[in-house]
């Protein structure tokens, strides 16, 4: 059988890997059986995520992959559930699906892969682009502040919303297994290192 990694269809050094792998030591060291869960992707680079990674999967609409994920879980709560989303995919059109998850707080886990840009279509601004960063719909650089996904996650009723930072896999790694075992709704906004378009 080919290993998931001759499957992956990202840019030469996307760090998107070092994510699904995290993802994927955590269940595993959790114990957490194929057949009990289900990854429900969005729209974005990443789309593929739940391809990566064995169990149930579905790969959903631009912004859609929350209300997806609470149909699941409500249909089945013994299932683990996890929403992958990224940042245009979720805070930008699935915003207002991120805010009622957070005030409806289920037992589901959302990680999203935050690279400040939306990378697919090739280097537009997000919702989370830094002030000044030059992308490809602000040339002259954003003028447009970026939200705290973490704050506006615990304001809405969330209260398990913390970073990691890619570049850390041994921190991310048990951020996303402390995630998975709170039993409410938790967000993990993961910094992603994008390399083709990510030059802040
Ligand atoms: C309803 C809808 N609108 C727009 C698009 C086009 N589209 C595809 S991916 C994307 C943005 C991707 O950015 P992000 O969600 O940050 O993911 P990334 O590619 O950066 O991982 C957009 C606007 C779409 N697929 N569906
Ligand atoms: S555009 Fe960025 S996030 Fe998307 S695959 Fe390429 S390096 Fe990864
Ligand atoms: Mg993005």
């Amino acid at each position: 059988m080919r290993s998931w990694l001759n499957n992956i269809q990202w840019c030469p050094g996307c760090w998107d890997t070092l994510i699904i792998w995290a993802i994927k030591k955590a269940f595993e060291e959790l114990s957490i059986e194929s057949h009990r869960r289900v990854v429900v992707s969005g729209i974005g680079c990443s789309w593929k995520a739940s391809q990566y990674i064995d169990g149930y999967a579905a790969e959903t609409l631009h912004g859609r992959s929350l209300p997806f994920a609470t149909w699941v879980k409500m249909a089945n709560p013994e299932l683990i559930v996890m929403a992958v989303w990224w940042d245009g995919d979720g805070y930008g059109i699935g915003m207002g699906h991120f805010i009622h998850a957070c005030r409806r707080d289920l037992d589901m886990t959302y990680i999203v892969f935050d690279n400040e840009n939306y990378g697919l279509t090739t280097g537009q601004a997000s919702p989370t682009t830094p002030i000044w960063a030059k992308t490809k719909t602000t040339p002259e650089g954003n003028v447009t502040a970026p939200f705290n996904p973490i704050e506006l996650a615990k304001t809405a009723g969330c209260w398990f919303a913390k970073v990691a930072d890619c570049k850390k896999f041994v921190e991310m790694k048990e951020i996303i297994k402390e995630a998975i075992e709170y039993k409410w709704f938790s967000l993990v906004n993961v910094m992603q290192v994008c390399p083709s378009f990510k030059r802040w």
